[in-house]
């Protein structure tokens, strides 16, 4: 079988989704660590986004994608629950924090202190003070959808939390949200908890070159 390849930086969150998924699959694969917009991801991604993926003759763009094809070509455990009505939460988990908390929340604030754009490279105070009370309020709904059973959705370390641990690990990592999320008591010990799971660990970025650490201090 031809050797399977994420491409992308690891520092990307969808990245290390990715990757999180092939060690939980037991899928060998090689990381090709290049940016977005380079020639081996233009000529995957229709906007040269990272991942993407390559596996013999196939390619695909987009995490959701990927994982889609490494949960179902290979053996093992499944990435999604086999319940419909399990998989159909899972699903919701993906979109609600792919579209609500990485594009609208998570994204600009990190981006604020990693890519501020300011003309002496500071964080940007506007964007982030801008973030602070959507943050806050979608933290209270992360820490309530984990409080019962430890897990997104039932019981079980699925595709939907595989998907949340690198953006909590980047917002853990930085001033405010870091304190938010020690007041969400119920979230931070699902972040600390599923941190510490192997397929999460192995795939932990290095810090962004010309950094010796992700942790800002407030
Ligand atoms: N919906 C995409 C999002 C991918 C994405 O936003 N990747 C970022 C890195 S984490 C990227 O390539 N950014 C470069 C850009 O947007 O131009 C997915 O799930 O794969």
């Amino acid at each position: 079988m031809p050797e399977l390849e994420i491409i992308g930086a690891p520092q990307s969150n969808y990245v290390w989704v990715s990757r999180i998924a092939c060690h939980e699959k037991g899928v060998p694969y090689k990381l090709v660590a290049v940016m977005p917009h380079t020639a081996e991801v233009d000529a995957i991604h229709p906007l040269g986004k990272i991942p993407a993926l390559r596996h013999g003759d196939l390619t695909l763009a987009e995490s959701r994608a990927i994982c889609f094809y490494i949960d179902h070509a290979f053996d093992g455990a499944p990435l999604v629950p086999k319940d419909v009505a399990a998989a159909a939460k899972t699903e919701q988990w993906i979109s609600i924090v792919n579209t609500h908390f990485d594009v609208l929340v998570a994204r600009p604030y990190v981006g604020a202190y990693f890519f501020p754009g300011t003309s002496d490279g500071a964080p940007h105070r506007a964007v982030i003070e801008g973030v602070l009370p959507k943050l806050e309020t979608q933290f209270a709904m992360l820490d309530r959808a984990v409080a019962k059973t430890g897990h997104l959705v039932g019981n079980t370390f699925t595709l939907a939390d595989m998907n949340i641990l690198p953006m909590l690990f980047y917002l853990h990592h930085l001033p405010e949200s870091s304190a938010m999320l020690r007041r969400n008591a119920a979230l931070e010990a699902y972040y600390e908890r599923h941190l510490a799971r192997p397929s999460v660990r192995e795939a932990v970025p290095p810090p962004f070159p010309g950094r010796s650490s992700w942790t800002i201090e407030g």
